[in-house]
């Protein structure tokens, strides 16, 4: 043996000699540098083996395991369903709160205590206590309850009150409902072209009108806000009908006046044709009942409808005659978005009294577990403009 290899032997020695001393005397050393350990690097955990296994010419793919500590996982596992920029409306008076609450108890019960959007409560006074302690007993929600400001809610001092007394009291004397008030007047103002400016919902997108003592009849198994988003749609109705005459005798004057000063507001493929019989040349009253309203705040936050809305309010149709927040909507959603961005839900089964939408066909009634008569539902009734807003449709 010459002198190298005896010095090999020597070094191998003293370190093996080292491994087994310390294989004993040190626990963890000996765990880790055991054959079975350093074995099982080369191996194939049971679990991913089976997820690797190479049978015959079959490659399956490696889905890695999960660990449910890893956050990204249990956050997707957990995440919440998509949700859209959205919040109910309601405009009321603390004299109102009983009809609220029924109608708030109807929208939880058939759709929000599923889908968990907000509340925006709108009146020209302060909230009572008592109006916001109920509320927020039933909401599965928040809500919230804001003062409408002062220029946004009441008669504007440019109005020339006498004409505006002479108008009230020739609609008391013609019958005409609501033709004496003057808070009805400025609630349809409001809701025309305020509402949406006011600060609670300068953070949203989307709103769903309701008042008191409405209903709704059937299960709402989708959420109609998401519908509106992902379809590109603009303003959806459920109940559409006539407008009174006299309370709007000049509104369609001044709107062809204001379409021949902006005629670039117009949308392409617009609903005139569901308003008016003749082209255009007269309006036949059809309008979306907007009591009940799912629509995109930034549609009547757009310049078309800011425009237009300034256009008639500088008319004081609000005032001389009694112009409707109805009307007033419907004709700026009817031409300045195209027919395809307005939507009739049938699946919603909607009543405010007197008049209630209830779905016609089976399989929707029934997959809403609707309580409404369908015979007895709205959208054929003479006074209905369905026929009007069909007849568009296929065009
Ligand atoms: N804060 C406040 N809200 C009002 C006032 N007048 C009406 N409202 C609300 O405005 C909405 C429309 O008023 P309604 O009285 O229901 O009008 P309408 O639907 O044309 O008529 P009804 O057949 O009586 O329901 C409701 O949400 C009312 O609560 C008011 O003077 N102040
Ligand atoms: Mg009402």
């Amino acid at each position: 043996m010459n002198t190298g290899a005896r010095y090999f032997l020597l070094v191998l020695g003293v370190v093996i000699s080292l491994h087994y001393l310390l294989s004993f005397t040190h626990e963890e050393y000996g765990r880790i540098t055991s054959m079975s350990n350093i074995a099982s690097h080369f191996q194939q955990s049971p679990t991913s083996s089976d997820d690797t296994a190479f049978s015959g010419d079959e490659i399956s793919i490696v889905v890695p395991a999960m660990d449910p500590n890893d956050t990204d996982i249990t956050e997707l596992l957990h995440a919440d369903p998509p949700k859209a920029n959205a919040t109910f409306v309601i405009l009321a008076r603390n004299s109102d709160i009983d009809g609220t609450v029924k109608s708030i108890r109807d929208i939880e019960d058939r759709f929000n205590h599923k889908y968990q959007y907000p509340y925006v409560f709108l009146n020209e006074v302060e909230f009572s206590e008592d109006f916001k302690r109920r509320i927020s007993n039933i909401v599965s929600t928040t809500a919230e309850f804001g003062v409408i400001p002062h220029d946004h809610w009441f008669q504007p001092d440019w109005i020339d009150e006498t004409k505006a007394t002479a108008g009230r009291e020739k609609m008391v004397k013609d019958n005409i409902i609501y033709g004496g008030s003057v808070s009805y007047r400025n609630m349809c103002r409001f809701n025309s072209g305020f509402f949406y400016r006011h600060e609670l919902l300068q953070k949203y997108r989307w709103y769903w009108r309701i008042e008191p003592d409405i209903h709704f009849h059937c299960n709402i198994n989708f959420d109609p806000f998401l519908y509106m988003e992902n379809n590109n749609k603009t303003y959806g109705f459920t109940i559409t009908m006539y407008e009174f005459e006299a309370t709007i005798p000049t509104l369609w004057g001044h709107v062809k006046d204001f379409i021949k000063l902006h005629p670039e507001y117009l949308a392409k493929d617009n609903s005139m044709d569901y308003m008016s019989d003749n082209n255009g040349e007269t309006y036949n009253r059809c309008h979306f009942w907007s009591n009940f309203e799912i629509a995109d705040l930034n549609f009547w936050r757009g310049e078309a409808y800011q425009a237009y809305f300034n256009y008639l309010d500088a008319q004081g149709g609000f005032y001389y005659e009694r112009w409707g927040d109805a009307p007033v909507h419907s004709i700026g959603a009817a031409l300045f978005t195209s027919k395809d961005q307005i939507h009739f839900f049938d699946e919603i089964g909607y009543e405010h009294n007197p008049y209630t939408h209830c779905p016609r066909k089976q399989e929707t009634w029934e997959a809403g577990q609707c309580g409404c008569n369908p015979a007895k539902s709205f959208d054929y009734d003479g006074y209905s403009c369905m026929k009007q807003w069909e007849r568009i449709q296929h065009k």
